[in-house]
């Protein structure tokens, strides 16, 4: 092959750190053991309807009892990290009281099963697992979930915070307020815009506090962030009209967390679109001054952008399927809900997402300009198709490589104009639970045989190896 253009330069720097993703109620099962008490998404996995195909993560990947083959899996890729969430009605079976040492020996366990092969472990505090206890109080809507959070926090780091130096406080509490409060495809499953608001600011409440209890029992070398899903949101013409719902969507998607983090502040334009829905009481005094903390770091997790417009009458109805949001009669966005979302050009992935990796690298730059000096990860990214097991017992799953490829390529070009991101986390690991869809959508860099629990390394996952163990993206085609 000749070539008279050379590969352009796509080394990253030394000390990236090359991981690999997973959350706790997506991987272990166990759901009954050492003390483990039901969360929301056990309720919610077990009510008739709510999860495709009924599937629930009572066994999930077995993770729990297979934790060791895994680390040794990671440690076989040269990964060189991994973020794991906490399971807190592991740790916290009813949401308050006293940790339950098992719960907290398992993750102890884990970490030095990972520093002994030289994977730097990111822990996640919250990925969706609320208590179901605490749910019963009135869950995220409620105030004194923020306040259990962080005392929840401060238990899992006093417990890791001599071996674990990255904390998140939440995995994408847009989800956790809007689907899970909102439309109602997470658990809990509610469909109140105004419950979906309160949940937004507890969660902001929470991370604030939670931040706060950790500084308390870390030591001073540990950092501390969020991992957010901002929205890319672009407008389908620069009609009012269409801008309008981009900056209705912006607001609710991404600025009602951004403004009270890094600013100190809830946008006024977000108070005014909601103002039908809530008068914004929840918010006291003092609760801007206790979120509005210095983040160590900002996680982002990327998967595909949004296109919005205007109501158009003649489109109504498409939502459920176009913003990729989960099939729902109710809305996610309060005061919001005419707004429509259409395909994003690109290619599709088995979720239906478009692929488009210049979204990365917008938001990786966006969050630079916003957020001066402090460092980003990728705390996930990547891609669902449709795999399958060859007859030789293979996974070739090129679509993933592209994938993967073309969005480290945005990560690239991100550092190379300015951004200090610091590591990039697969989604995922392993093929997982994926909430709403079940067992159905493979995120996976390695298959699992649900049958048999068998894991089997796709060839994506050989390629992210070579890529993590040279610290440089080869061309495409190498
Ligand atoms: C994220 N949406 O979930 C989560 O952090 C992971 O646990 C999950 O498996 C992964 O992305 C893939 O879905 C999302 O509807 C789920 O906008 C739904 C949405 C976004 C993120």
């Amino acid at each position: 092959r000749t070539t008279t253009t050379p590969a352009p330069h796509t080394r990253f720097p030394e000390s990236f750190l090359w991981g690999s993703a997973t959350a706790a109620y997506q991987i272990e099962g166990a759901v009954r053991e050492d003390g483990r008490t039901p969360s929301i998404w056990d309720t919610f996995s077990h009510t008739p309807g709510k999860v495709l195909g009924g599937d629930t993560g009572d066994v999930a990947v077995d993770h729990y009892h297979r934790w060791r083959d895994d680390v040794r899996l990671m440690a076989d890729l040269g990964l060189t990290a991994y973020r794991f969430s906490v399971a807190w009605p592991r740790v916290q079976p009813t949401g308050r009281g006293p940790a339950v040492q098992r719960g907290l020996d398992f993750y102890r366990a884990l970490v030095d099963e990972l520093l002994a092969h030289g994977i730097t472990p990111m822990a996640t505090l919250y990925h969706w697992d609320l208590p179901q206890e605490l749910e019963n109080a009135g869950g995220w809507p409620e105030r004194d979930t923020a306040y259990r959070f962080a005392e929840y926090a401060g238990l899992v780091g006093e417990a890791l915070g001599d071996r674990v130096e990255r904390w998140v406080t939440l995995n994408e509490p847009w989800c956790s307020a809007f689907l899970g409060y909102g439309s109602g495809v997470h658990a809990p499953g509610r469909t109140d815009p105004a419950a979906a608001l309160r949940a937004a600011h507890h969660l902001n409440l929470g991370h604030g506090l939670a931040t706060s209890a950790l500084r308390s029992v870390l030591p001073a070398r540990a950092g501390i962030g969020i991992s957010l899903n901002p929205s890319v949101v672009r407008s389908l013409t620069d009609s009012p009209a269409d801008l309008d719902a981009r900056r209705r969507i912006d607001a609710l998607a991404n600025r009602v967390f951004t403004g009270p983090l890094l600013e100190g502040a809830y946008p006024q334009d977000l108070i005014t679109d909601t103002a039908r829905v809530t008068d914004w009481s929840f918010v006291q005094d003092a609760d801007l001054a206790s979120i509005h903390h210095p983040l160590d770091f900002i996680g982002i997790n990327y998967y595909t952008p949004a296109v919005v417009s205007g109501p158009r009458g003649d489109q109504d109805g498409d939502n459920a399927r176009l913003d990729g949001h989960g099939a729902s009669d109710h809305s996610p966005w309060p005061g919001s809900d005419d707004v429509v979302f259409h395909r994003a050009p690109g290619e599709l992935t088995a979720m239906n997402w478009s692929v488009d990796p210049t979204g990365l690298t917008d938001l990786l730059l966006e969050y630079t300009a916003q957020a001066p000096g402090v460092p980003l990860y990728v705390t996930e990214n990547g891609a669902a198709y449709e795999d399958t097991v060859d007859a030789d017992g293979h996974v070739h799953d090129p679509d993933r490589i592209r994938y993967l490829h073309a969005h480290l390529s945005a990560v690239h070009e991100a550092v190379r104009r300015g951004a200090d991101v610091r590591g990039y986390f697969l989604w995922s690991l392993l093929d997982n639970f994926e909430w709403a869809y079940g067992y159905s959508k493979r995120f996976g860099a390695v298959y699992v045989d649900y049958a048999t629990q068998d894991r089997i390394p796709k060839s994506s996952a050989g390629w992210y190896s070579r890529v993590a163990r040279a610290g440089v993206l080869p061309a495409l085609d190498d």
